[in-house]
This record gives C-alpha cells, structure tokens and sequence, in this order.
C-alpha cells in the first residue's frame, strides 16, 4: 500500500475533493498533474517547493512524493538568507513554482494543474525520505529534518484512528503549507485518509466559520481568535472535532471555545522532528491544558536533568523523549546536532519539559531552553533572529526573548544594543528582508548594555522579566 492511499484509483472523484484557497481540484485532475512534475523530477537529488497556499503547491508535493524525491517546502516569504540556507543546505536541483513566477538562484520547475500524464513509477521504498522539513534550533541557521514516507504513514494512521477520521470528513484549516501541522496533516492527512481538504488560504474565524467541514485544525492563536468571534465560533457547532496544536492552547481558550460551539477541542503534541506523538481522543476524555496519550506506536518517558527515570506520579517535571515509527530520520548535514538530540538508547529528547499523570495524561509544562519561541505555532530560534540583527552595520550585539503574548503565545522581542542612529523599525525591517516575516521581532528595545552574568552568558531570563512588564 502506497503513502497517499487516497490516490490509489477508484476515486468516485468530487471536481471539488481538494479547495484550495478557494480553487477546486479532483483527486484525478490532482494525480495527473502531479504525474507530469514526478516525470520532469525523477532522479533529482530534492525537489524545493515554493509553498504558498495553493493548487500548485499540493501538486508538486505529491509530484516530488510520486517520484520519490525527497521534498523541501520553503515558506514563500523566506528572505534571501534563510531560502539560501535552504537551497545550499538541501542539494534541491529545482524549485516547483505556481504560474508567473520564476527563480533566479535555482532552476524553476512552472507547475501546470492543467497537464496530464499516467502516474508510471512504482511505489518509491518506504524508509526513503518524503520530506526535508527546515525548523529552528536555539542557535544557528534552521535545520532540515529528514522525515521518511514510512514515519509519515505511520503518524497518519495513527491519528486517524485517535481522532476516527476518514473519508467521511470534510477537513478544513487554513495554515501555512510548509510545515508538519498544515501540510503533513493538514495535506497528506487528507490523501491518505480520502478526506476532502478545503484550505481557507489564511487561518480567519470568519473563514473556518463559512467552510463546513466536519475536522478543523488550528495553531492556538487561531482558537483565541475563533473564540473571540461569537459568531463565527457558533457555526462550527455543526463540525465533528476542533483539533488544536502546535502550541499550548491556553485553558480559558479551551473552555470558551467548548461553551461557544459545544466541542470540547482535541489537543495534541508534536514537533517537525516525531510528528504528533501525543493526544487526546475522539472517543476520550478531552482535558483543558493536557495533551493526553501517546498515539499507536508511540512510547515517551521523562527524564531528569541527571539522566534518571521521573515518574508518572501527575508531579514530577522532566523533559519528555519520545520513540516509534513517527519519528524522523536524523538531521541533514547536521551529525552534531544528532549526537545532542538521541540518547544511547534511541530516544529522541525533545527539549519540551512535561508531567505524565498516572492514568497517562501528558502535560506540556513548558521548553528547557529560553532560546526556543513558538510565536503562532511558528518554531523560531532566538540565535537565528540575533545572528540577523547583528548582520546590521549599526548593531554591536542582540538578544531575543518570547515575551508573554495573549494572542500569539510568544512574541519575539529583541534588545539590541546600536552604535549609529538606527531604529527599531529599521532593524525588523531589516530582518524581515533577510528571514520569513513571522521571524522579524514584533518589538526592538534599544538598549546601552545587556545584562549579562560572571561568564558573560546573557540573562534572558532577567530580560524576558523587563518584557513581561508594562512597555
Ligand atoms: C507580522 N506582521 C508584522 C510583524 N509580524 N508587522 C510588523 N511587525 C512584525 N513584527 C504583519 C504580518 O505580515 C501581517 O501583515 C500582519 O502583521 C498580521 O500578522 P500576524 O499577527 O502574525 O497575524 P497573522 O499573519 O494572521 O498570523 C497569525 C497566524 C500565523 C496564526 C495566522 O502565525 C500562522 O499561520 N501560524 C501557523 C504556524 C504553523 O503552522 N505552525 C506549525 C508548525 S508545525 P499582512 O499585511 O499580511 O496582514 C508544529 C508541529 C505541530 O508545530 O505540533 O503541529
Ligand atoms: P515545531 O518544530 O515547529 O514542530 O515545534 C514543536 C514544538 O511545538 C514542540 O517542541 C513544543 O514545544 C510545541 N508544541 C507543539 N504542540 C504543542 C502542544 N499541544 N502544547 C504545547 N506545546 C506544543
């Protein structure tokens, strides 16, 4: 059985089975497109895709998938820094562009939805890399994450049996194609479990509210959104699952949400790097500010600072290690980043700190490291954002915080120390030009010193007191 079963033929084909940002697709007229891009790509090295939310994108995904080339999504507003980074890091020979738009830096691949070919090649080997998923570590340039077909059929499978999603669902969200949540889920969540899609092209409440699907999935911030628009937050009282992740969903969103439409909302645990390993079910106990149970296949563990077991007592903090077929290959080019990220005994560390209760609720208590941010369910490195702010002539050095932030959770806040007359408008500019735009700071303090300790390691924590506190 192939990775995305839903293609496999016998459609009973809907000229609307797929909507993307309000552009119907069959699955047939899907598959024959997608058979042309896996033609013009078999044998390349990856394949990079321009992931905007669009017909064009999903085609050459499953195009790169058909062909069994490794895919490389790059968010469409990534700066030159980042989607160099990205081009060089990953070796993709071409990049899948939608009409009109072109490539300077790497061979376009123009993807037309109107041409046909017969998808010819066998099933590509399943431990064979469907994904090269770029994410953030604390410091440095982003990190491709290899995801093989095999982990991404495998969380698939399970997450449709935790949530009984199938071929009767109409999924709708709305998020960015270049990431697990929407796109893995999100996209092959759909071509796998014969859902029909309809992505909204941006994540709005009055969106979700006018789709009519029966499953939604949404960042945190999305929900807060929902639930703060009555109106729209009513009409999903028809859908079957509100499914949160991502990022923590905060309680009173949680119960809002439940009151409003009648759902309690599914909450589930991941990263680029496992897919979702955790969450609550269909069919269970659907608990505000838990993640609840490892999906099938999936094993976690706590561990202390010291190495030794924590219990699940519903007490004890310890950072979670997760392992099962959901979990990614290793990091491309990035040995080093390996050795920090398994244990001796196949365990991947999260770096995210939880408690596990005695009935085997999980609870995401938090991240080990300051210098990880979730801003809207975006993954951002502080070193990244600092590395780009201290590019700029006039700034001697940076630090960047996740400051508190109702509506995105975390919102990147940078204190720079400038030598010219620069702004803080000017520096997120001038960061948006080089990095995705959700990586920019929301806010720039300039500031004469940074405070530092004895060795000289700066105190982010004191800093994100002074950004927690009235502006
Ligand atoms: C953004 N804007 C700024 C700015 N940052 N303007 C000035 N200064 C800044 N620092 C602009 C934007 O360009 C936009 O402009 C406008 O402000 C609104 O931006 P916003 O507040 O960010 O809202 P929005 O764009 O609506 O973004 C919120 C969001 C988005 C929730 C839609 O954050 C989002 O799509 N998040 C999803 C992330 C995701 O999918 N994560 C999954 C990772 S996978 P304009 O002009 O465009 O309106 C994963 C695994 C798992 O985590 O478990 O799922
Ligand atoms: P990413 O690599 O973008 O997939 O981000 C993964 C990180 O998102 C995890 O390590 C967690 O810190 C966070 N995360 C994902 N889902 C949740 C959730 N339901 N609750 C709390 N944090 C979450």
């Amino acid at each position: 059985m192939g990775l995305l079963t839903a293609l496999e033929g016998g459609f009973g084909d809907a000229a609307d089975a797929l909507v993307i940002d309000g552009r119907a697709l069959s699955r047939e007229q899907l598959l024959g497109a997608a058979a042309v891009v896996a033609r013009r790509v078999a044998g390349a090295p990856a394949l990079a895709v321009l992931a905007r939310p669009t017909p064009e994108t999903v085609v050459a995904v499953v195009g790169g998938l058909l062909a069994g080339v490794p895919v490389v999504p790059l968010a469409p507003d990534s700066g030159p820094k980042e989607r160099g980074h990205i081009l060089r890091d990953s070796g993709a020979s071409l990049l899948a562009v939608g009409p009109g738009e072109r490539a300077e830096d790497i061979e376009a691949l123009p993807v037309d939805l109107a041409a046909r070919a017969e998808p010819g090649t066998p099933e590509p080997a399943a431990e064979r890399p469907a994904f090269v998923l770029y994410t953030s570590g604390t410091t440095g340039a982003p990190k491709g994450a290899l995801l093989s077909r095999a982990a991404v059929a495998a969380d698939l499978d399970a997450l449709a049996a935790a949530w009984q999603w199938t071929a009767e669902d109409t999924l709708v969200h709305g998020l960015p194609l270049f990431h697990v949540h929407g796109l893995v889920l999100g996209v092959l969540g759909a071509l796998r479990t014969g859902s029909r899609l309809v992505h909204t092209g941006r994540p709005t409440p009055a969106a979700y509210a006018g789709a009519g699907g029966s499953l939604y999935f949404g960042v945190p911030t999305v929900w807060s959104r929902v639930a703060a628009d009555e109106a729209a937050a009513r009409e999903l009282a028809a859908a079957r699952l509100l499914v949160s992740g991502s990022a923590p969903l905060p309680v009173p969103v949680f119960e809002r949400l439940a009151a409003l439409t009648g759902r309690a909302p599914i909450e589930r645990y991941g990263m680029t790097e496992s897919l979702i390993t955790v969450s609550t079910r269909a069919a269970g106990e659907r608990r505000p500010g838990s993640v609840g149970l490892p999906v099938d296949g999936v094993r976690t563990r706590l561990v202390g600072e010291d190495g030794a077991p924590v219990p699940a007592d519903g007490e004890s903090v310890g950072e979670l290690q997760v392992a099962g077929p959901t979990l990614f290959s290793g990091y491309l080019n990035r040995p080093d980043a390996d050795a920090e990220s398994w244990t001796a005994d196949g365990w991947f560390r999260t770096g995210d700190v939880a408690v596990i209760g005695p009935d085997g609720f999980h609870r995401i208590v938090g991240r080990a490291s300051v210098d990880l941010i979730k801003s809207g369910g975006y993954r951002i490195g502080a070193g990244e954002v600092e590395a780009a702010l201290r590019d700029h002539p006039a700034v001697a050095d940076a630090a960047v915080v996740g400051a508190p932030d109702s509506d995105l959770g975390q919102a990147v806040v940078a204190y720079v120390i400038a030598d010219g007359a620069v702004t803080g408008e000017q520096l997120t500019a001038f960061v948006a030009e080089r990095l995705s735009v959700h990586k920019r700071p929301r806010r720039v303090v300039l500031v004469a010193e940074l405070p530092r300790n004895a060795m000289g390691k700066v105190l982010k924590k004191q800093l994100l007191e002074s950004a927690s506190g009235p502006v």
